[in-house]
């Protein structure tokens, strides 16, 4: 099947439900694990597209699941990336609880027996929080419930979209400074390669990955030598004792990144319904506004005309980062766009460099486009597929009106899901599933497009 070929995807019955398997598989009571052996803790971004899975199984328990994600928000309104779970055994999960000590290190840092790390991810929590809220009016639920939910979760989405406006955007410029590429869930994309080479990896303590334990092929993997410029830049901010302050001083790795700076765009959006919805006060509409315009400048002064994408910027050089992937579609999360730059992000995303490639097996985005030189289809977020980005591009292609192509995209992402099943990830061209199965933001996917077969437009 090729991306141009129209597709009529035969989805199984049970597809529904076997998602549902999947979720309560990994359902630890209260948070849910995002696989079932290769991440056995709580992700923060992970949960939140979770959050939307469960909405459609049980309103309380997709509550439940970002509510005891923002239990462990550090005082800084950082919301960490990994809430880790104590019943994992040392060394199963590598770098584990002991090795970030972030307690022990940062007095912003939740108390014991809570253990995080000291990054975050991207803020996909007031979409996730304001999704729940329309599944529980749709299904006419407990909407009560859902509103006290929702005017408890509000301060806290505050404080993290305020943390993220101020300190990891101490310029004012509308776009958040990643400290990791764990930070930005997209490990190793190649946009990340230019900033990790200025990365001089000092002493670094001899370790162990876990991960290649669970994935033995290492291509679908990171390199060795990535995980020890991840692994020192973790032993930086440890140094620095994950003081923003400190760290936006001297740390190698500071990178605005344009996916997390739109998804915060469209965040502040969500925000903004809420704080509706809750009767927060004006003052507090007036900064989510502020935040949401001056998120979309700052997203329009990376655009780059000749690749018709939006480029992240090497805080350290100030330069543009040149790569094809998927994030270059970041201002299609935003919104809010004049009509030239619609039209030329969209020729961009129907181009051969991404959804009109030919041989893609299922006409979805590739993390990295096969026109950029560093795309490897098996590699990781070097060129493979990821269900949950098909999700956010549907609600974001949906959100601006694009109807027509999102309701294509969900039904090739469906159809991906039926074929690959519930794998993290997927080879663009064959469709073989790559890294995890039993991904839970997969089958939370495939909850979301399935409930709601008149939001396939
Ligand atoms: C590091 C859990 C997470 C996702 C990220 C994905 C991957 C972790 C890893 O898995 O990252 O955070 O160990 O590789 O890149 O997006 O949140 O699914």
């Amino acid at each position: 099947m090729s991306a141009g070929t129209p597709t009529a995807p035969t989805i199984p019955s049970d597809l529904a439900a076997r998602a549902a398997e999947v979720l309560r598989g990994n359902d630890l009571g209260g948070w849910t694990k995002a696989a079932p052996r290769l991440y056995p803790h709580q992700w923060s971004w992970d949960s939140a597209f979770i959050a939307i899975g469960w909405a459609h199984l049980d309103v309380r328990r997709a509550a439940e699941e970002l509510r005891t994600l923002f239990a462990a928000q550090w005082a800084t309104g950082m919301v960490p990336h990994i809430v880790f779970n104590p019943a994992v055994p040392p060394g199963a999960y590598f770098p584990d609880a002991a090795y970030w000590a972030s307690a022990e290190l940062s007095p912003a840092a939740p108390q014991l027996p809570v253990e995080t790390t000291g990054l975050c991810q991207p803020p996909v929590h007031a979409i996730a929080a304001w999704r729940i809220w329309e599944v529980a009016q749709r299904a006419g639920e407990a909407t009560d419930d859902a509103r006290a939910f929702l005017a408890d979760l509000y301060p806290k989405l505050l404080a993290w979209h305020r943390y993220l406006s101020t300190a990891r955007d101490p310029e004012g410029s509308g776009l958040v400074t990643i400290y990791h590429p764990w930070e930005s869930g997209a490990d190793n994309s190649p946009r990340w390669d230019a900033a990790l080479a200025a990365v001089t990896v000092g002493d670094l303590p001899p370790y162990t990955r876990a991960d290649l334990r669970h994935v033995t092929d290492r291509s679908q993997r990171p390199t060795d030598a990535e995980y020890d410029r991840y692994l020192w830049l973790v032993e930086l901010l440890k140094r620095a004792r994950y003081d923003e302050v400190a760290v936006y001083r001297s740390h190698p790795f500071l990178v605005k990144d344009v996916l997390f700076s739109a998804i915060l765009v469209a965040a502040n959006e969500a925000l903004l319904q809420i704080a509706e919805l809750v009767d927060a006060p004006d003052t507090d509409r007036a900064t989510i506004t502020d935040w949401v315009e001056r998120g979309r400048q700052g997203l329009n002064t990376c655009w780059d005309t000749d690749l018709g994408l939006c480029l992240d910027r090497d805080v350290r050089t100030g330069q543009p980062v040149v790569t094809r992937t998927v994030a270059g579609f970041a201002p299609l999360v935003a919104g809010g766009l004049d009509s030239e730059r619609r039209t030329a992000l969209l020729a961009s995303l129907d181009s051969r460099a991404f959804l009109g490639h030919p041989d893609l097996r299922w006409a979805v985005p590739p993390s990295t486009s096969p026109h950029d030189p560093r795309f490897r289809p098996r590699s990781y977020w070097r060129g493979p597929t990821w269900p949950f980005m098909n999700w956010l591009f549907w609600w974001a292609l949906k959100r601006i009106g694009e109807h027509e192509r999102a309701r294509r995209l969900r039904a090739e992402a469906l159809a991906q899901i039926a074929g690959a099943g519930f794998a993290e990830y997927v080879e663009p061209f064959t469709g073989e599933p790559l890294g995890s199965g039993d991904q839970s933001w997969t089958a939370a996917a495939a909850l979301d497009w399935l409930a709601n077969p008149d939001d396939a437009a």
